[in-house]
C-alpha cells in the first residue's frame, strides 16, 4: 500500500491527498509531528524534513518529497 507523510493543514499535503482520493487509491497516513525538528520518520525514509513524502514500496520509491513530483508520479502511475 502507498504510504504518505502528512501534516493537517498543509495545502502541498492536501494537494497530494486529493490527488490520491481521486485515483481512488487505498494509503496508508502517517501524521507527523507540526516541529521539524521531530521528524525523524520523514527524515529516515526521505533525507529531509518537509511534507508531504510518498512511499511506494511495491515500485521502489523510498521517500518521494515535492508534491508536484509526486501527484505527476501518481498520476503516471496509476492514472
Ligand atoms: N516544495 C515543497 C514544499 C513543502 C512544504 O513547504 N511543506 C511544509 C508543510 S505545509 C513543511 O514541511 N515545512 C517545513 C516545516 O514544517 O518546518 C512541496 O511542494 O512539497
Amino acid at each position: 500500500m502507498v504510504e504518505l507523510y502528512s501534516l493537517r493543514w498543509c495545502p502541498y499535503c492536501a494537494k497530494v491527498e486529493n490527488k490520491l482520493e481521486s485515483l481512488d487509491l487505498d494509503y496508508e497516513r502517517h501524521t507527523v509531528s507540526p516541529f521539524r525538528f521531530r521528524r525523524s520518520d520523514v527524515k529516515a525514509v526521505s533525507g529531509q524534513s518537509d511534507v508531504p513524502v510518498l512511499v511506494d514500496s511495491k515500485n521502489d520509491v523510498a521517500g518521494m518529497a515535492e508534491s508536484d513530483d509526486i501527484v505527476d508520479y501518481l498520476e503516471r502511475t496509476y492514472g
